[in-house]
């Protein structure tokens, strides 16, 4: 065949595969139809993942973003499958990933004229896409294709193609414009990783070495520059605390850290922020202002984007550049800062924060605790195992006490939060890392939103291991209700579901646990078992996640919200007491 005939949906798989894309995420329709055929010739060069839903395709692109630095690609039919990606995108705008999202349209000369699944997917998505194009003719693939994979490789972010139908079949028919050059678009991209100015850097440097007590606040800009942050941290003697998508920029045993900050960090990270003199922002803009140092800390901030500068702290030197390259620069200008002092009373608080973390994971009193669940799945997982996790208070019990180490990478919807993203990013990252243990940790509430992409994972016999934290209940606004509302808690009940027989039904080893001296051996069956396997804890639903410091605010609308009639606060306060007892003895 020559290039002269060649369809759209042709043109369009071709140059996809010029670019390097080798997986799409997808779910069909006769939308698509078109370049599903052109899919399934292409099949031993071209993976279509099939989904259950298309809000999952969005976000396992996301997820194979992230875990894997590449483009994610998912694909989608009109009308209605491009609605359900939605979700998925916003996800991936929101964390700064870059996916192409393709979906399909109706017949082009029936488009606004009431037909079936006439949805204009491109007015749609105008929000959540920085690039957005409707493809008109075989002649504007290549363009429209190159243009979208830059946008989205060059800021991060999410672009979409949008195909008629019976385009998808059009081939080459000699309509091409006078003006439309052949070959003046290419695949070609071109990574930058910006550097500051001399001038501002030395101004960065002059700041930070005046600075007595360093935090460095690491995000997930900073995810590929570890070496460089504990090297900061080591001139400076200063503490790196970590946003959540940052919780891998370094090993959570490292002597300089106090691993996370806000409502599920720890208290050391707090104490730190109010203590600081010198803040050094690397590569995050961690949206919970009220856990920043007050604003007269002198301020850094390296950001890629520079309309992030400014944003969540007054700064004083902004550095727009990439971490890492940013921070090599800077490390060459730094003095060696020798007094520990801040630095080493960090570390006495961290030594009683790890007491405390370690003897919630090792308590062997009924119902079951999540923080043991988490506790011993930390202690046997893969040094290089990918964990993806879901949103809820299982997030909390992610990020406190799944200890980073070596290898492993660790996401979470960020800053979109969005339940669900767990099931599919397990997917994306299986996908783009073959070999890998992934760890997926699920609420009930999030996992049952997605629980088909259990179906997806057998199909694919995907190493996915899935710790479903079963309490029966949305935990995480439950504590909202109570402990920021000052009301009792009011929808949150969920009709149980035994997750372990739904697990066989799908093919996958289920197991179920809520004996806390069987957690660590159900774990490690679930681990050493081929393939998938779900593990059900059947959690306490009454273990708050408790911020690292309690504020007065919270504690009045804890005890409004029991005297306001709270259905289960004897069971509350029965369980907080027992904590506090716990911590204080
Ligand atoms: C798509 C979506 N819907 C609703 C919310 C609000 N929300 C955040 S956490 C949460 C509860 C999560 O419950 P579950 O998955 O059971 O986890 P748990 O908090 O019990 O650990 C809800 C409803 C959200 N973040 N995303
Ligand atoms: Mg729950």
């Amino acid at each position: 065949m020559t290039s002269s005939n060649k369809s759209v949906a042709e043109l369009l798989i071709e140059r996809l595969m010029q670019w390097g894309v080798d997986t799409i995420f997808s779910l069909p329709g006769d939308g698509i139809n078109g370049i599903y055929e052109v899919l399934r010739i292409n099949e031993a060069r071209i993976k279509v993942v099939q989904v259950r839903h298309e809000e999952a395709a969005a976000f396992a692109a996301c997820a194979y973003a992230k875990y894997s630095g590449r483009l994610g690609v998912c694909l989608a039919t009109s009308g209605p499958g491009g609605v359900h990606l939605l979700n998925g995108l916003y996800d991936a705008k929101f964390d700064g990933q870059p996916v192409l999202a393709i979906t399909g349209h109706t017949f082009h000369d029936l488009i606004g004229t009431h037909y079936k699944q006439d949805l204009d997917l491109d007015k749609l998505f105008m929000d959540v896409a920085a690039y957005n194009e409707r493809i008109m003719g075989p002649s504007h693939v290549h363009n429209v294709v190159d243009e979208a994979i830059k946008i989205a490789l060059s800021q991060r972010t999410v672009v979409h193609i949008n195909i008629p139908k019976d385009i998808q079949g059009w081939e080459m028919d000699g309509q091409r414009s006078v003006a439309n050059t052949p070959a003046h678009s290419a695949d070609i991209y071109k990574m930058s990783r910006p550097v500051p100015s001399q001038a501002e850097l030395i101004a960065a440097a002059d700041l930070i070495d005046q600075g007595k007590k360093v935090v460095i606040l690491a995000g997930r800009g900073a995810l590929d520059a570890r070496d460089e942050v504990l090297e900061l941290a080591a001139m400076t003697q200063g503490v790196i605390i970590k946003a959540l998508l940052g919780k891998a920029v370094v090993p959570d045993d490292s002597p300089y850290t106090t691993g996370g900050i806000g409502l599920l960090g720890t208290a050391p990270s707090q104490d730190a922020m109010q203590e600081c003199d010198t803040l050094i922002m690397a590569g995050t803009s961690f949206p919970y202002m009220e856990f920043y140092p007050k604003q007269s800390v002198r301020t850094i901030q390296i950001d890629i984007d520079s309309a992030r500068i400014g944003l969540r702290h007054k700064v004083e030197v902004g550095l727009t550049g990439d971490c890492r390259e940013t921070l090599r620069s800077l490390l060459k200008m730094l003095k060696q800062n020798d007094d520990k002092s801040f630095l080493e009373k960090t570390q006495e608080r961290m030594k009683k924060w790890n007491d405390i973390l370690y003897a919630e994971g090792t308590r062997n009193d009924k119902p079951l605790k999540p923080q043991v669940v988490a506790f011993h799945l930390s202690s046997i997982i893969d040094n290089n195992c990918i964990i993806c996790t879901d949103t809820g208070v299982v997030t909390t019990w992610a990020a406190r006490h799944i200890m980073v180490r070596g290898e492993m990478q660790f996401s979470a919807s960020g800053n979109l939060s969005s339940m669900a993203n767990g099931l599919p990013y397990a997917i994306g990252a299986a996908m783009a890392n073959p070999g890998r243990q992934i760890i997926c940790l699920c609420g009930d509430g999030g996992f049952s939103m997605l629980m088909c992409e259990l179906a997806t994972i057998a199909k694919y016999q995907l190493p996915v291991k899935i710790i479903i934290f079963k309490n029966n209940t949305f935990g995480m606004i439950k504590w909202e209700q109570i402990v920021f509302e000052g009301n009792p808690e009011y929808g949150l009940d969920l009709h149980p579901i035994d997750f372990a027989m739904f697990a066989r039904s799908c093919g996958v080893a289920g197991f179920s646990v809520n004996d806390p001296a069987l957690v660590e051996k159900t774990l490690r069956q679930a681990l050493n078992t081929l393939g998938p396997a779900v593990v059900e804890a059947n959690i306490d639903p009454f273990e708050a996640p408790m911020p690292g410091h309690i504020n007065s605010t919270q504690a009045w609308h804890f005890a409004e919200a029991m005297m306001r009639g709270e259905k289960d606060r004897w069971n509350i306060i029965k369980t907080v007491i027992k904590n506090k007892v716990r911590r204080v003895l």
